[in-house]
């Protein structure tokens, strides 16, 4: 058997001396550290980041910002989302991410009937993660509704609608199509509160039943989503969603920015984890999650790219970690006693990315596939590092990015920093992208 030997090793939880990990390529290394789970993407969104940044009115926002992603999706075929999505798998490996949850719900052809294999753009992303490494959570997302109101989808949205038959035909498809692949995990997805009613997702839910299955949702990402599920049902979404369904450990929150106290400890009580984009939810102005207050009633978190406006877990840590600085005024907001910053946002990271995945990730340990990177140990940032501060540096210190190699379920599939399709994937990319920036 070969060996990962790790002089040292984060697993997660606590720091190892002389850890000895199982993987395909012989390799010693000073510092190795568990992958991390990215529990938030839309893959094809990586296509449009940059493009979205110029003023249309004062008023612009997240929902402005939503028409320029409508107009976008309305573009793409499954060979352009394979070939975007292969380019962000790239991305997120070289940059420590081990495996996404894609919260996929671009799923009909442009004029919004399905593909003759209604899996066709689910199959696009499947192909994407299984040709680079990448571990994927694939989250077949049910869309049915325009708004709280129960309103029709625009015309906009119909690439992304089902009957609630048709998409439990389709996870079960996925599921029976993708038993046979290492590393991935099919869950379900509700876009939102404002796209599927209640009795709907109990329906669903019902129908797909299987342990430890994964269940995402969008929820309270906008003011406005509050105020209306406030003028709908009298309930503030999130509140809503823990009267009405059976939310437990399965259960991933994406963004639930908007938290009043109860909520917070709600979601913390329930054991559910909030997925947060903070690069995202900076870039389309969502608003700052309470961080303090739902660490301080024991809840559970991990990290998304989400829109990919940077596709980095560094990035996403530092600014988790700073939105609250820049709130609060003071330091250190990411952990509620002394010790390191990083150490205590991948330690969380860590805790929830089994249940919000569905697979044997997180905390490295006998009984978990060894995703895991090996940091830089040469580069300027690094010099001198000890067990108290190396993590610090590599979440935050700097730009240049620190690892060396990232290992998937014991594979190598970054060396040197380099993925090996690295080149290829990106001149399909840039293909894609020439073709649809010139339609
Ligand atoms: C999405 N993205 O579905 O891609 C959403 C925007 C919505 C983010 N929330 C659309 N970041 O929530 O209606
Ligand atoms: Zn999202």
């Amino acid at each position: 058997m070969t060996l990962l030997q790790a002089d040292a090793l984060f697993d997660g939880r606590q720091w190892r001396t002389d850890a000895a990990l199982p993987v395909d390529v012989a390799t010693r290394a000073a510092w190795v550290v568990s992958g991390i789970a990215n529990l938030h993407s839309h893959a094809f969104q990586r296509a449009m980041a940059g493009l979205t940044e110029r003023q249309q009115s004062d008023a612009d926002s997240f929902w402005t910002w939503r028409e320029w992603m409508y107009r976008f999706a309305a573009t793409l075929s499954p060979d352009d989302v394979h070939a975007i999505a292969r380019q962000l798998y790239i991305e997120m490996l070289e940059a420590g991410f081990t495996s996404v949850c894609e919260f996929h719900y671009l799923h009909h052809d442009i004029d919004g009937r399905p593909y003759a294999r209604p899996s066709a753009m689910a199959e696009a992303i499947l192909a994407a993660a299984q040709s680079v490494g990448l571990r994927l959570t694939l989250l077949p997302v049910l869309y049915q509704h325009g708004g709280f109101d129960g309103r029709p989808l625009s015309e906009r949205q119909q690439r992304f609608g089902h009957g609630a038959d048709a998409f439990v035909r389709l996870v079960d498809d996925l599921r029976r199509g993708s038993s046979a692949m290492p590393g991935v995990r099919v869950g379900v997805a509700f876009h939102s509160l404002r796209a599927v009613t209640l009795p709907t997702m109990r329906e669903v839910l019902a129908a797909l039943d299987e342990p430890g299955m994964p269940v995402h949702l969008h929820i309270a990402e906008q003011q406005a989503e509050v105020a209306d599920g406030l003028a709908t049902h009298g309930r503030r979404p999130v509140q809503l969603l823990l009267d009405e369904l059976p939310v437990d450990a399965r259960w991933t929150l994406v963004h639930a920015t908007h938290l009043d106290e109860a909520e917070v400890h709600g979601i913390a009580a329930r054991g559910a984890t909030v997925a947060i984009c903070p690069t995202t939810e900076a870039n389309l102005g969502d608003g700052l999650f309470p961080l303090r207050a739902f660490l301080a009633a024991g809840g559970r978190y991990g990290i998304g790219s989400d829109s990919h406006v940077s596709v980095s877990p560094v990035e996403e840590l530092r600014w988790l970690e700073y939105g609250q600085r820049l709130v609060e005024q003071k330091r250190s907001r990411a952990l509620l006693g002394p010790g390191s910053n990083a150490e205590a946002m991948l330690r969380a990271v860590a805790a929830s990315a089994a249940a919000s995945t569905g697979q044997a990730v997180g905390a490295l340990d006998a009984s978990s596939a060894v995703d895991a990177l090996v940091l830089d140990a040469e580069a300027p940032a690094m010099v001198g590092a000890t067990r108290e501060d190396v993590l610090d540096r590599w979440v935050f210190c700097g730009n240049r990015p620190l690892l060396r190699d990232v290992f998937v379920a014991g594979r190598r599939v970054v060396a040197e920093g380099r993925h090996a399709q690295r080149e290829s994937a990106a001149a399909a990319y840039a293909a894609t992208l020439r073709r649809l920036l010139s339609a």
